[in-house]
């Protein structure tokens, strides 16, 4: 069911629409019970809340949660269109997110807390000490929007050109700054009536940049991005600043307005995140630059399920054990119970690895500790490392029994319903 409701369907009325929207979500319900947004719509348009939201504020509830009827296989199924979303339509987010966040209360509050002082010895984690005897290619990024502009989904072209060019005199003093220098990548065609944006790359340096790890791939791809308007007039105001050491990356223009990270080959990994803090301090103390945040949820993010601390802290791990049938079934299976999300080694919705590399994080994001994810991190991955050395080595499956081979199939159909509550948690 393709579910896009069409400007005469929303022009017909107020009463319509949301009559078309709960009708929708009865029906996505009975094939995806999983789906938070038809789950929760309901109620809220029912409800006097929903009820006394003006034809405009319904008209961005529904661009809000037109992804999660469009997919009927979301997990969230919505994302905010500006930073007020979260507040103006409570009665809807509110529950959305203390259920993917596992918040029975309903009523903690997020706590932002960078101090890593405590974690691992002495705040240093150094993977070594779990056995690692090389390098790690570790990640730290966090999702950030500045209170002064709508969230992607809502941006038009003008305001994504005019995003940009914020950031550029943002860039210019990370650049002037010997601690970072760098360079800026743009995919944006022009600056609009014939203004040339100077920072322009060709598709080759994009491609280049993509396979590097240092941009993001195109959006417009992306279904669930596609029906949010998050991916619209791709690829304006879409590109990277990258400092001269090729560590710090800020991207613009994604799935948040900014994607601030930290990135290195290392051992330690309290290198990334504390250099990601430092970052993120001259980032916030550039004129102009002022974060959406929330009371209740912390740093504001187009997607329920990265509020709070915005943060995604991986490392790039193989695990030929746990991925010897080739899929990332095994790993996940195992991942799941210890918080930790697997992704592809391009990221998100890529294949692993053909050596069983994957990209290990944690899910938590909301509710939790700057430094407790990193600490999580390190944790996880070593619980996992454990798990995928007591697993047998593809070698010794090859020789041992057939039987043996019958015994684990089950195991992949049981991790089938585990991977789509993951996919949810990306
Ligand atoms: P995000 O992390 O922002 O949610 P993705 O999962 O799509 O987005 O990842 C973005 C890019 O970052 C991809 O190219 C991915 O391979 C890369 N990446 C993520 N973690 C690591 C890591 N630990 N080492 C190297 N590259 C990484
Ligand atoms: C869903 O609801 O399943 C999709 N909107 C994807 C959510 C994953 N999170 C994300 O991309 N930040």
């Amino acid at each position: 069911m393709g579910g896009a409701l069409t400007t005469e369907q929303i022009a017909e009325g107020r009463e319509k629409l949301v009559e078309s929207l709960k009708a929708k979500a009865t029906d996505i319900l009975t094939r995806q019970p999983g789906n938070r947004c038809c789950k929760y719509l309901i109620p809220f348009l029912d409800s006097e809340e929903g009820k006394a939201l003006t034809d405009d504020d319904l008209q961005t509830f529904y661009r809000c949660v037109r992804t999660g009827i469009d997919n009927e296989d979301s997990g969230l199924g919505c994302y905010a269109m500006t930073p007020d979303d979260y507040k103006k339509f409570g009665g809807f987010f509110n529950k959305v997110i203390r259920d993917y966040h596992g918040d029975e209360t309903g009523e903690k509050k997020h706590e932002t807390d960078w101090d890593a002082s405590g974690v691992g010895e002495g705040g240093v984690l150094d993977v070594r000490k779990i056995g690692f005897e090389q390098e790690l290619s570790m990640r730290v990024r966090v999702g950030r929007n500045l209170k002064a502009f709508n969230l992607p989904g809502k941006m038009d072209q003008a305001e994504r050109i005019k995003f940009e060019q914020t950031m550029l005199t943002a860039f210019k003093s990370l650049v002037d700054n010997p601690e970072y220098g760098g360079n800026i990548y743009s995919l944006t065609p022009d600056f609009g009536e014939g203004a040339e944006n100077p920072n322009k790359i060709d598709d080759a340096k994009y491609q280049e940049l993509v396979d590097a790890h240092v941009l993001f791939k195109d959006m417009d791809a992306d279904s669930f991005l596609k029906s949010a308007g998050i991916s619209s007039d791709w690829p304006y105001g879409r590109g990277c600043w990258q400092s001269e050491d090729k560590q710090c990356i800020i991207w613009f223009g994604e799935e948040d307005q900014l994607r601030i990270m930290c990135m290195k080959k290392g051992f330690l990994l309290n290198e990334v995140f504390d250099r990601l803090n430092t970052m993120l301090k001259a980032v916030e103390a550039i004129d102009g630059i002022e974060f959406a945040t929330s009371e209740d949820y912390g740093y504001i993010t187009s997607c329920p399920s990265n509020l709070g601390t915005g943060m995604r802290a991986s490392v790039h791990v193989k695990i030929p054990n746990l991925t010897s049938d080739g899929t990332d079934a095994k790993a996940k299976e195992v991942c799941n119970p210890l918080g930790l999300s697997v992704r592809g080694t391009g990221g998100e919705h890529t294949p692993i690895g053909a050596d069983g590399t994957v990209d290990i994080s944690p899910r938590a994001r909301l509710f939790i500790k700057e430094a407790e994810i990193i600490a999580k991190l390190y944790e996880g991955v070593k619980l996992l490392m454990d798990q995928e050395n007591a697993a047998v080595a593809p070698a010794a499956e090859e020789a041992a029994a057939p039987a043996a081979e019958e015994a684990a199939a089950p195991a992949a159909e049981e991790a089938a319903a585990p991977a789509a509550e993951e996919a949810a948690a990306a």
